[in-house]
């Protein structure tokens, strides 16, 4: 049974799946803490946890025009810079249970809850590359960086991703090999001993458990980076496909979720405000710039007090926390509410109404308008 070894995981997670194992966190954890506690953070395994003797784990740097280097984790901690970076990760498939209303999709359904912030740290990739002999002012051929884990299925193929070269290479973009999670080695879940954390790309090209670092012209050939996290117009369907027309998803779309109140919450009258609390991220190391709440379907809208206010316009790479005191009007002092929000990002991108014109059949990338209904009694 490759499953006879997983780890043993907190209670409170929101279990998706057991085998792999697949796990939210928490929605009332998610709005109250500006970095997620580790043993709550969202797992997102494609396969099972391997086990790995940190005494004996080599990374392997090699690609074109570069020398082959193996380097343990005391050359990582040792011989290279700690460099820590404060970053949410976010599944692209957070929030896909809503694609459901409008045409089912296929995936985990994932509520709000496949996000994170972790303070992460670790070696840069950018220092690990040059000390391998990439010239990061001379790429040639080299067009991306990918990644191996040592997660591997039944046949021996290992969950692989893969970055721009162009990102991998910059200090600015801080791609880290991390052996620390919020001040602690990473979590068996989480890729111990290293892995990568690619700050402002889709977290699975985040690569746990890593393995092996290549320099290529090409993309990783997985599974993952060629025949899913892509998105596809709502009209294409599983007969109709063409996984090679569409590319690989990196950056992330402006996204903001409600987690207090919850859905069906009760909130005990007469009430003259609702105080509303999500999270609000967007990819790219864009920042939040503002996010807007609303009780009335979208007519009038409150602006949130944001938590932070982030001044780093482009290396914003951890999610925003965000509140909301929303006048309740006169008379609507009982009843049902539903609560929407919507946030913007420092490019002034924003949120779609509604997820019916970014429906994809992957369910990725969902983020529309988030609505929450409760009532007053
Ligand atoms: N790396 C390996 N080796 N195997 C995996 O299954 N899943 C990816 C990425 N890296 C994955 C992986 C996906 S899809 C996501 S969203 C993130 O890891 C999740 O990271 P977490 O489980 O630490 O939250
Ligand atoms: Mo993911």
């Amino acid at each position: 049974d490759p499953y006879a070894n997983e780890p043993k995981r907190h209670p409170a997670l929101v279990v998706r799946s057991k085998q792999p194992y697949n796990a939210e966190t928490p929605v009332d954890v998610l709005a109250t803490s500006p970095t997620t506690p580790s043993e709550l953070f969202y797992v997102r395994n494609h396969l099972p946890v391997p086990h790995v003797d940190p005494a004996t784990w080599m990374v392997r740097v090699e690609g074109e025009g570069m020398k082959r280097v193996e380097l343990s984790l005391k050359d990582l901690t040792t011989n290279f810079k700690k460099h820590t970076v404060t970053s949410t990760l976010q599944c692209t498939g957070n929030r896909r249970d809503m694609f459901n209303d409008v045409k089912k999709v296929k995936g985990l359904e994932w509520g709000v809850g496949a996000i994170g912030t972790a303070e992460f740290a670790g070696a840069r990739l950018s220092d690990v590359l040059a000390y391998a002999g990439l010239d990061a002012d001379n790429l040639g051929d080299v067009e991306h960086i990918q990644f191996e884990g040592l997660d591997s299925d039944v046949s021996g193929t290992c969950y692989g991703a893969s970055i721009p070269a162009m990102k991998a290479v910059s200090r600015a973009d801080d791609v880290i090999l991390a052996y620390e999670m919020n001040g602690r080695e990473l979590p068996l879940d989480h890729g111990f001993p290293v892995r990568i954390v690619a700050p402002g790309i889709t977290g699975a090209r985040s690569v746990k458990w890593l393995s092996r670092i290549i320099a290529s012209p090409e993309e990783s050939g997985s599974h993952w980076q060629q025949k899913d996290y892509k998105t596809f117009s709502p009209s294409v369907d599983w007969d109709s496909v063409d996984w090679d027309s569409a590319p690989a998803i990196q950056e992330t779309n402006v996204q903001s979720a409600i987690c207090d109140p919850k859905p069906g919450d009760v909130l005990e009258g007469p009430l003259e405000e609702i105080e509303v609390r999500g999270y609000a991220y967007s990819g790219g190391g864009q920042a939040v710039i503002r996010v807007d709440v609303s009780i009335d379907g979208g007519d009038t809208w409150t602006t949130a007090e944001l938590e932070p206010i982030q001044k780093r316009r482009y290396r914003a790479w951890a999610w925003t926390l965000w509140h909301a005191v929303v006048p309740l009007p006169e008379g609507r002092a009982e009843g049902p509410v539903q609560i929407i929000c919507k946030a913007v990002d420092s490019a002034c991108n924003t949120q779609p109404e509604d997820a019916s014109g970014i429906w994809n059949l992957r369910g990725v990338l969902n983020n529309a308008w988030h609505k929450v209904g409760i009532s007053i009694q």
